[in-house]
């Protein structure tokens, strides 16, 4: 059995509220954004259900926000497409990061509720990006549907089309830690057939090198986080001290596995790359509701490699034609072990 509520807060922001027999989840119009998800008593993404206003527009942390027009990093802000340079806002700086301070992660969607007393509960949140919002070239009609489902699987669809042919790269920026005191995630195992870490230059933007294949750097498809941290292989342990963690992209298999001795928690996505980050640096918000330590969660962003139209040009996966509509999905499955 599922059902759904909807909480008003103050300044126009609402609460999507799903409950089923085991689990809670709730999202928000603001940043078409995931705020929480319980299992039973155990929060296994970071985020704030209480007082979500005042919370979610204030942090730097894009804690469950949907990300965009493009997630990550773009080297100086600056890409060129069609013959034509754009220079985007510097809010990283040199870098562009997360669509820029306008980005649609601070933004209210408009929404719909789809609850027939199936076996899951939708949310259609739409939106459009304008050019004069980021100075990306293009308006963006954007549909973003969060999909739960009573196997607690959570999906991410995203529709899109362009009226010129700009970049897209949206994400969502959950993080997770499914320890039941959400101690530091160091302790999580991570598996999957394939499990290639890109790895970052000095300006924290991947290039062209061959992802570092851990799974052969481990010899084993399962990788303690811990393991990772603690290598003294040069290449992985040069970029753990410089980063204080992972703030990398993957190439996976098809499917990635996270578990501590409680949860497994299962994505699948259609996208290139998968992002993670261990909330390495906690100190940039200064805030009586900033409690979070470094490694307390860690991210999962389904999305293209940052900065790919200045690494793969033409053949970036980001470009999305004005004449093509966009579409990619991505599931997270909580599963309780027994
Ligand atoms: C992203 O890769 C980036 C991080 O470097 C950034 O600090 C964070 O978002 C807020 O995952």
């Amino acid at each position: 059995m599922m059902f759904t509520k909807v909480e008003h807060q103050r300044n126009g922001l609402d609460l999507i509220k799903i409950d089923n027999d085991e689990t809670k989840i709730v999202f928000t119009n603001y940043g078409a954004r995931i705020v929480t998800w319980k299992y039973e008593d155990n929060i296994i993404v970071l985020g704030n259900v209480v007082e979500a206003d005042e919370f979610y527009q204030d942090n730097p942390y894009y804690f469950g926000a949907s990300v965009g027009r493009y997630a990550g990093r773009i080297a100086d802000g600056k890409f060129t497409l069609d013959g034509q340079t754009y220079q985007l806002e510097q809010n990283d700086p040199p870098n562009h990061l997360h669509g820029g301070s306008n980005g649609i992660d601070h933004r209210y969607f408009d929404y719909e509720i789809i609850d027939e007393n199936g076996g899951y509960i939708q949310i259609i949140f739409t939106t459009v990006i304008k050019e004069a919002d980021d100075h990306y070239p293009g308006d963006i009609k954007l549909k973003i549907v969060h999909t739960y489902d009573i196997d607690n699987r959570w999906t991410i669809e995203y529709y899109a089309e362009s009226d010129q042919t700009t970049l897209f790269n949206p994400t969502n920026h959950v993080y997770f830690n499914l320890n039941r005191d959400n101690k530091e995630v160091d302790n999580h195992y991570f598996t999957s057939e394939k499990l290639g870490m890109h790895l970052l230059n000095e300006q924290n933007l991947p290039d062209a090198r061959t992802p570092l294949d851990l799974v052969d750097l481990f010899d084993k498809h399962k990788i303690r986080l811990t393991e990772i941290f603690e290598s003294e292989a040069p290449q992985l342990k040069a970029q753990i001290d410089k980063y204080n963690g992972l703030d990398h992209p993957f190439s996976i298999g098809e499917e990635l596995v996270i578990e501590n001795s409680q949860f497994l928690l299962k994505m699948q996505t259609d996208m290139p790359n998968v992002v993670v980050f261990t909330f390495n640096d906690t100190s940039e918000w200064d805030s009586d509701m900033n409690i979070y330590k470094p490694h307390s969660g860690f991210t999962l962003e389904a999305q293209s490699l940052p900065n790919d139209i200045n690494i793969q040009g033409k053949d970036a996966p980001s470009i999305l034609q004005n004449d093509r509509a966009f579409y990619s999905r991505t599931t997270y499955q909580i599963i309780e072990k027994l």
